[in-house]
């Protein structure tokens, strides 16, 4: 690859590893604040909801961004021996970091405290809005280099299927394309000019569902680069090969069909959305679960062949037999311990995903313990494995304290478990999300004690502070590689698992435009209905709270 190529995606590596040393300091904040250890709305006069929303947008959508663009460009270049357009790629780059210093700009300043998920009545600074508008459009520009790239290579191989990983990008990058059309309108439409004071008020109920539209599906542009490394590389670093190539192709499709149309399922409380409505993207959400099934059994079918190869006996104990601890394959260990930790975040969803479950925990804790097991598991831990790997290798340089870079999977995965035990266990007490425990419920001074949550908080902070060690060295070894010294060239080579099974070209799992259109016909379906809900019932108005009391103020008199 091009030195340019190489440098933007250093870059797009660097910006968000470095702004994530704040997001991960902030997740050990609040597990400090939730347990009562403190009983203060802020330190360092960064408030609770200051570092909330900055732990949110930092971890889960800047550095989530910034690596699908900096994957996407490796994947597209190692497969499709291209270079993408420089003057689209730099604009892109661009684009991303200086939308994305405004964001923090605004969150720094104490003016945007509005959340990850900045839907009103929250109101930020338009620095905020406008910066998250940059970063996305940064990251179409991308995309829309590589459908070039990507439609001169079809051209060319019209017989040769498109490889896994270019058909499991251009899926990621569709869903993202779509579904941020409509947080795009929402914030430009709505939300600026609100901000900006040109418009005295703003419907809620239809930002929040335009909001959603785009919230669940983002949640799949988050997992979908995991997902093609564990097709695409995770067989082969485990010594063996991929099980089926179709079912990867299959899931990745089914993702396309489905990501979008179930976003309703984050408003099942919201009375300005109707039951048919609930209910028909209840069971379209049961049915987004089906590439992960899909998917499971694949891979653990391709873990036990690599396994067995390896002259592994026994019904189970072949597990044993895989690389865990290996230096040279550390990427395994990273995306293993992703795939351990989906199996729980995986089924804690489908709980979610049921109408009547989802009302008995809905905002308390088990969300967080939810979803620390999906983004902040195999998401996560396939970002730091490939930027370390991906970083090695286009710099050239040897990891630095290798032994370390292999234990943190395994440590976070520890803490990961039991914070999120802890979360789960408290949400089904009733323990509320987004609420800084310390100044109330957990605090003993206060009239609103409530004993019962001390020790699923403790599991909390237990857990977040392993968590927050394992990040920590991460740092260490990631910066240490950077500043190291180079020893080899620098170059991109991937890890290709071999298909086990001879594949044959199927041309409906090569090809895009019967897949959109289905698409785009059921998201119409499920969609319709929902904006035409929000748009009519506006409902009343919520009852004000303050930010550091969870009672709404009118009960208070
Ligand atoms: Fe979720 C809320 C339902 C997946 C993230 N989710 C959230 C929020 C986030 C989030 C951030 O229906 C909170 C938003 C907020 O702030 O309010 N979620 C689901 C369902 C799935 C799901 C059904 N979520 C994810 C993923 C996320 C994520 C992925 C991030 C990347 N979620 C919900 C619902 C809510 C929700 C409700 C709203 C709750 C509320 O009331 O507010 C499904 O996609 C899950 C399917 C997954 C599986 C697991 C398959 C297992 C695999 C591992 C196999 C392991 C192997 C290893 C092979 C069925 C693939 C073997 C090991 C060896 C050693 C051999
Ligand atoms: C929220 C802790 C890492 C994504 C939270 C909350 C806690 C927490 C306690 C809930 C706060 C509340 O609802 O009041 C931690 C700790 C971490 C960590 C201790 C590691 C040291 C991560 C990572 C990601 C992530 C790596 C994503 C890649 C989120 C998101 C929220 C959240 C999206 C929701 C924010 C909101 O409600 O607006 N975290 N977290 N966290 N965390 Fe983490």
């Amino acid at each position: 690859v091009s030195r340019f190529l190489r440098n933007t995606i250093l870059v797009e590596l660097f910006v968000p590893i470095l702004l994530l040393t704040v997001g991960i300091y902030h997740g050990l904040m609040q597990v400090i604040y939730r347990a009562g250890v403190i009983h203060q709305s802020s330190v360092a006069k960064l408030d609770y909801y200051q570092g909330l929303t900055l732990h949110g947008v930092i971890n889960a959508v800047v550095l989530t961004t910034f690596f699908a663009v900096a994957f996407g460009h490796a994947t597209i270049a190692f497969y499709l021996k291209k270079e993408p357009n420089k003057r689209a790629t730099a604009l892109s780059m661009w684009l991303m970091v200086i939308g994305t210093l405004l964001a923090a700009a605004a969150m720094l300043a104490g003016k945007a405290s509005v959340l990850y998920t900045f839907y009103p009545p929250l109101k930020a600074h338009p620095a905020f809005y406008i910066g998250t508008a940059m970063l996305i459009i940064g990251s179409w520009v991308a995309f829309f280099d590589w459908i070039t790239i990507y439609l001169n290579w079809k051209k060319e191989n019209r017989e040769t299927n498109t490889p896994l990983a270019v058909i499991g990008t251009l899926v990621n990058f569709t869903i993202w394309f779509v579904c941020t059309t409509a947080v795009a309108y929402e914030v430009l439409v709505l939300l600026v000019p609100w901000s900006l004071g040109l418009t005295p008020t703003v419907n809620v109920p239809l930002a929040r569902t335009l909001f959603w539209f785009f919230g669940h599906a983002l949640v799949y542009f988050w997992l979908l680069p995991s997902y093609i490394m564990f097709y695409t590389m995770l067989p082969k670093l485990a010594g063996g090969k991929l099980y089926s190539a179709t079912a990867g192709r299959i899931a990745f499709f089914l993702f396309l069909l489905l990501s979008i149309p179930i976003g309703v399922h984050h408003q099942f409380g919201d009375p300005s959305i109707g039951r048919g409505v609930k209910l028909s993207q209840s069971l379209l959400t049961f049915g987004v679960a089906l590439p992960s099934f899909i998917t499971a059994f694949t891979l653990a079918a391709s873990l036990e062949y690599a396994a067995r190869k390896r002259g592994a006996k026994g019904l189970y104990s072949w597990i044993w037999k895989l690389p865990f601890f290996r230096k040279d394959v550390f990427l395994f260990g990273y995306l293993i311990n992703g795939l351990i930790l989906f199996i729980f975040g995986g089924l804690t969803g489908l709980v979610l995903a049921s109408y009547s479950l989802n009302n008995v925990v809905h905002n308390t804790a088990f969300i967080p313990g939810h979803f620390h097991m999906t983004v902040a598991g195999p998401v996560f831990l396939a970002i730091l494995g490939m930027s370390i790997f991906l970083l090695q290798q286009l710099t050239g340089k040897k990891i630095f304290l290798p032994t370390i870079n292999t234990i943190v999977p395994y440590l976070w995965t520890v803490g990961v478990i039991i914070f999120s035990t802890g979360l789960m266990w408290g949400g089904l007490m009733g323990e509320p999300r987004r609420t800084n425990l310390g100044l109330t419920y957990l605090n003993p001074a206060s009239d609103q004690y409530h004993p019962y949550w001390v020790i699923s908080s403790m599991l909390g902070l237990a857990g977040g502070g392993i968590m927050f060690v394992a990040g920590f060295l991460y740092f260490i070894s990631f910066f240490g590689t950077l500043f190291g010294k180079r020893v080899a060239e620098p170059t991109i080579d991937l890890p290709v698992s071999e298909s086990l099974h001879e594949e044959k070209r199927i041309p409906i799992f090569d090809t895009f435009k019967p897949w959109l259109a289905i698409m785009a016909l059921i998201i119409f379906l499920s969609y319709l209905p929902a904006i035409s809900d929000a748009l009519n019932n506006t409902g009343k108005k919520a009852p004000p709270y303050l930010p550091t009391d969870p009672t709404p103020v009118f009960q208070k008199k």
